[in-house]
């Protein structure tokens, strides 16, 4: 007890309030190196030590309840997530095509929501059961990717109008689709007349940009210096929150969307969440996007009300073994954080997004590599959540290149038709949805891991080397392959699995 309080005092708590008010990253990593445990500078690793460390002091975090299930009954384990950038999904109308360019990768290129109905076909038979759109308000000029809001409570012309968007929502429901909207409460955009109009002045910050990576500023400053909500101010939060309301039952939604998570104080998502459950019902779901972070300080948003967040953290590390290094063992290591969330079910996982390069740029175009990923993806806990055009194997850089138009007319046969084996895989096995993953093995180049509900069970074993591996495995078994549908056994203790490959196996009885 004495060493945990003197653990405590002299390096975490230390540690902690020089990150906390905004202390510079490098000081801190050299605070961090005097500690003889933790060697790596102060990234998202580092930010791992610093977990572990809290767990040794404090002791670990509440083992994550099992929650009584109804497996009649649908719920959001089991979706498939389709993620689109409405303007550069599909055009569906050109009468909306107001002084666009597709040829301008920061301009509107002309998508809009009757596009995105004309293909709630094409999205479905590729086994996604939810999509997930990009904020379909009102922009500032250029606002192509919504993100700039000018109006909350109007549908951008370039995509339609509010009875477009809700004939979305009727379409996508009459096909068992949910329908996700992104909706951004921290800031407006550049030109949006609030911010500009003096009646509106004390409604937003004026702090300037942000400054340091401490709470205080990330709420407080401007991101990319976008006029910054000051959600302290009650007719602020209950002027957003009336927005949210008002796209729900305008619309018919199944969920928002929450971007820039981390710039909206705490207090303010207390009371979004519990309003917009006791509006909407406790299903609707709330998912916010942190895009840095370990899980110790990011699953703090969850305990605010928001049901889901975007798996970052997961998802950089797989985009690493998956693209680059193939040290799968990276993988057990971020999964260990799945104590620290309230339901890591629920998290939404990827290999890409709108904010990052696309997974086959990164892995230099190797489309095994893909193969590979997407394999963990749709096996893993969580929310499979697939960016637009990954099905065909799009490839693009940073921003503005991770967002070029839907490529319609590229095949990647091979990779859609594994999208849509592995979606109905996971479909057919609620043990891939919803059932506890375990890890068996986790080494320098292979994954294997079971996932378990109830009485069914399934192995998952990815081999990211050139060569083959053989598993040792205690005891005999035959099992079939769910990709092949070929039966095959494990004997002498030794299961094969060939260089680059995965097996997705479920024991025979
Ligand atoms: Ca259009
Ligand atoms: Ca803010």
């Amino acid at each position: 007890m004495e060493i945990r309080e003197t653990l405590r005092e002299k390096i975490y708590n230390p540690v902690m309030r020089r990150l906390d008010s905004g202390f510079n990253k490098v000081v801190g990593s050299r605070l961090l190196n005097e500690f003889p445990l933790i060697q790596d500078q102060f990234t998202v690793r580092g930010e791992y030590y610093l977990a572990e460390l809290k767990d040794a002091i404090f002791g670990p975090p509440e083992i994550r309840k099992q929650e009584p299930e109804d497996p009649a009954k649908r719920d959001w384990r089991d979706e498939i997530v389709y993620s689109v950038m409405i303007d550069r999904f599909r055009n569906g109308d050109p009468a909306n095509d107001y002084d666009v360019n597709p040829g301008d990768p920061s301009r509107f290129h002309g998508g809009d929501l009757q596009g995105l109905i004309d293909k709630l076909d094409y999205i479905k038979e590729l086994g996604a059961t939810t999509i997930l759109i990009t904020p379909p308000v009102e922009n500032d000029e250029n606002g192509y990717h919504g993100y700039w809001a000018s109006n909350f409570s109007k549908v951008d012309k370039h995509f339609g109008d509010v009875e477009k968007l809700k004939e979305l929502v009727d379409t996508a429901h009459d096909k068992g689709l949910k329908v996700v909207m992104d909706f951004v409460v921290n800031h407006t955009g550049y030109g949006s007349p609030m911010a500009r109009d003096p009646r509106y002045k004390d409604w937003f910050h004026s702090f300037g940009t942000i400054k340091f990576p401490g709470e205080w500023w990330l709420t407080h400053g401007q991101l990319w210096g976008l006029p910054d909500f000051a959600h302290e101010k009650k007719e602020v939060a209950d002027f957003l929150i009336k927005a949210g309301k008002y796209w729900i039952d305008q619309t018919g939604i199944d969920g928002f969307r929450l971007d820039a998570t981390r710039h909206v104080p705490h207090d303010f998502w207390q009371r979004f969440s519990k309003e917009i459950h006791d509006h909407a019902g406790k299903d609707f779901l709330l998912v916010g996007e942190v895009y840095r972070g370990a899980p110790g300080r990011i699953s703090g948003f969850q305990k605010d009300g928001i049901d889901s967040l975007f798996d970052y953290p997961l998802c950089h590390m797989a985009r690493k073994v998956f693209a680059d290094d193939g040290h799968t063992k990276n993988l057990k290591f971020v999964l260990k954080g799945d104590s620290h969330y309230e339901n890591p079910d629920l998290l939404l996982t990827m290999l890409d997004s709108q904010d990052l390069s696309r997974f086959l740029t990164e892995a230099e175009g190797d489309k095994e590599a893909l193969k590979l990923g997407l394999a963990f993806l749709f096996t893993s806990r969580g929310i499979p959540t697939l960016y637009y055009g990954t099905e065909v194997a799009m490839e693009g850089g940073k921003d503005p290149d991770n967002r070029k138009d839907m490529a319609w007319d590229r095949k990647a046969d091979d990779v859609t038709e594994l999208v849509k084996r592995l979606a109905d895989m996971r479909k057919s096995h609620p043990a891939l949805r919803r059932g506890d993953q375990t890890a068996l093995i986790a080494d320098k180049d292979v994954l294997m891991f079971s996932r378990n509900y109830k009485d069914e069970r399934t192995y998952v074993a990815i081999n990211t080397s050139d060569e083959e591996r053989e598993i040792p495995f205690s005891g005999d078994l035959n099992y079939k392959d769910l990709l092949t549908g070929k039966d095959g056994s494990v004997t002498d203790g030794i299961l094969r699995i060939p260089g680059r490959s995965f097996l997705i196996l479920e024991p025979r009885r």
